[in-house]
């Protein structure tokens, strides 16, 4: 993987970045307008949620067309020349690879509903439908005409099937047209599920049933290894898999040997450490499981993909940090912890700021198909309607996805947005923490220039020292130096028993002495440089 372990990804939600024509929805031309501001972070990729057409069911993880741009986002003028003013900045572009599923809106799907020959199995259908669920809750078949086919998402998202060799062509042609464009690479959606080896019934599982059919077979590594030799190889990429459910070893076997299926794999495990049994049942966050489950990846995964956010997670200040008292401190701290783990750290747009979680009010002010699918699925279960909604408020993909806080009164768009403004826009937003010194950007921006400094953040081995209550303390070593990255992910002041050599180079409690008293939420990296002889 080489040079690739140097990089810092930003993720960027296109429809809720910036809006440059006033229609209330972000654009290419928004992307475009803001990039200095990205090139500013110190980023070096982008990762840019789906902009290809879509009818929007799940926001543009629904693809009706694979070639073409999203025209509320703007037009393929507009991409090109996103992707140049990108690498006039040397900035890379990579794009969303949905391939397990396309919109049933997608040419493919009406043809195949047609009983067009070329077409009619490039979908997976049935008679009559099995036992299994879909991830958005309730059943994954449904029925057209009088045969069923297979969503393992919303019902305008068909399951693509993987056996037809047209399909596997048509996303060869799709990869190469991207990447002669200039892109530098796939992040690719829910790939770990995309080979479906039977479609016996499956297990009864609390909420998904009948996995054990299509998550991580081994058709899934036949695919991955036959796209990398045949499409990737052939330029210089960047590629990171979403893997839903996967254990370290399974992630090894994506991302090991190098170059053979992917770069590396966002996994799931530390997204689970707040929930009981599924992730609409949070219970209150234990700072030591995350500090267990981050440990274990760190030793056992080859090159971790490292995130606390993303476009479908609630604010990692309002889950493992405090949203209110300690905002700054706490969004800070977990700023420290993302880039003091070894791997390639991912920021998601806003998360520079510290955006927090949204009050939403009424259901009808949820956009998200996967919230409003699980309220109703939830109902039936007979749960009552005041804990349902109080379950999505607090898990919704939608607090992630409210729009970028540039300025005190927004500075989003000129119209209503999409999807409700954060009214704490008017505390938190860029142009404020630009012009303070002390603000959570200017951090992130220190953070970023440490590890390009230090090639002990970017490569160094990881070991836990400790993993007390409330506070973390992991070291991170190479030949030349020993980094020390210690985190109190706790509201009060903890105490250190050890001390620590070595010169503090970034924390976010400013002090004379660094001594072994930790304020709450305090971060620090101690750097100690080895002598050389
Ligand atoms: O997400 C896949 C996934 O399994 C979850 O993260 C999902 O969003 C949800 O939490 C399930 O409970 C990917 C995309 O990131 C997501 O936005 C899409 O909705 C989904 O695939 C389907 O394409
Ligand atoms: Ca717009």
């Amino acid at each position: 993987m080489g040079l690739k372990k140097d990089l810092v990804v930003y993720q960027v939600y296109p429809r809720s970045f910036k809006d440059s024509n006033g229609d209330g929805i972000g654009d290419l031309k928004g992307i475009t307008l803001k990039l200095d501001y990205i090139k500013s972070l110190g980023v070096d990729v982008i990762w840019l949620s789906p902009v290809y057409c879509s009818p929007n069911d799940d926001n543009g993880y629904d693809i009706s067309d694979y070639l073409n741009i999203n025209p509320e986002f703007g037009t393929m003028k507009d991409m090109d020349k996103l992707i140049l003013e990108a690498e006039l900045r040397g900035l890379k572009i990579m794009m969303d690879l949905v391939i397990n599923h396309t919109s049933d809106e997608h040419e493919w799907f009406k043809k195949s509903i047609a009983n067009d020959p070329k077409y009619k199995d490039y979908y997976i259908w049935k008679d009559q439908p099995n036992n299994w669920t879909s991830f958005f809750g309730g059943k994954a078949w449904d029925k057209i005409g009088d045969k069923y086919y297979l969503h393992l998402f919303s019902k305008k998202q068909p399951d693509l099937n993987w056996n037809n060799p047209d399909v596997m062509e048509d996303i060869k042609n799709v990869m190469s047209f991207w990447l002669d464009k200039g892109i530098y690479g796939f992040r690719c959606d829910v790939i770990n599920i995309i080979f479906k080896s039977s479609l016996e019934n499956g297990k009864k599982h609390l909420v998904l049933t009948g996995k054990e059919h299509y998550h991580q077979q081994d058709g899934m590594h036949k695919i991955l290894k036959e796209l990398r030799k045949d499409i990737l190889s052939k330029y210089d990429t960047f590629t990171v898999g979403e893997t839903v459910m996967v254990t370290p070893k399974q992630a090894n076997d994506l991302i090991y040997p190098e170059d053979e299926e992917l770069d590396m794999i966002f996994s799931f495990a530390h997204m689970e450490v707040d929930q009981v049994s599924n992730k609409w049942f949070k219970t209150k966050f234990k700072p030591k499981k995350l500090m267990k489950v981050l440990t274990k990846w760190q030793n056992e995964v080859y090159w971790n993909a490292n995130y606390l956010e993303n476009h479908d997670q609630p604010r990692s200040v309002s889950r493992f940090g405090d949203d209110q008292i300690y905002h700054q401190q706490s969004a800070k701290m977990l700023a420290t912890l993302l880039f003091g783990l070894k791997g390639t750290p991912y920021i998601f747009q806003g998360q520079e700021i510290g955006m927090t979680n949204c009050l939403f009010n009424d259901m009808s002010e949820f956009q998200d198909v996967e919230s409003h699918t699980i309220y109703k699925v939830a109902g039936k279960l007979g749960i009552p309607k005041k804990i349902r909604f109080k379950m999505i408020q607090k898990t919704s993909r939608d607090n992630a996805r409210t729009p970028m806080q540039w300025t005190k009164d927004g500075g989003f768009s000129k119209a209503k947005p999409w999807l409700k403004q954060n009214s704490n826009t008017k505390d938190i937003n860029v142009l404020d923490q630009e012009h303070n010194a002390h603000s959570i950007l200017h951090y992130y921006r220190k953070l970023i220039k440490l590890r390009k400094k230090y090639s002990v953040l970017r490569y160094g081995e990881f070991e836990s020292v400790s993993e007390k209550k409330f506070v973390y303390i992991f070291k991170r070593s190479d030949s030349y130096s020993d980094a020390f990255v210690i985190l109190n992910m706790s509201n009060r002041i903890q105490k250190l028993k050890e001390t620590y050599e070595g010169k503090v180079v970034i924390s976010n409690v400013e002090k004379k002495i660094y001594d072994s008293v930790l304020s709450p939420y305090e971060a620090r990296i101690y750097i100690k440089e080895k002598s050389r002889d």
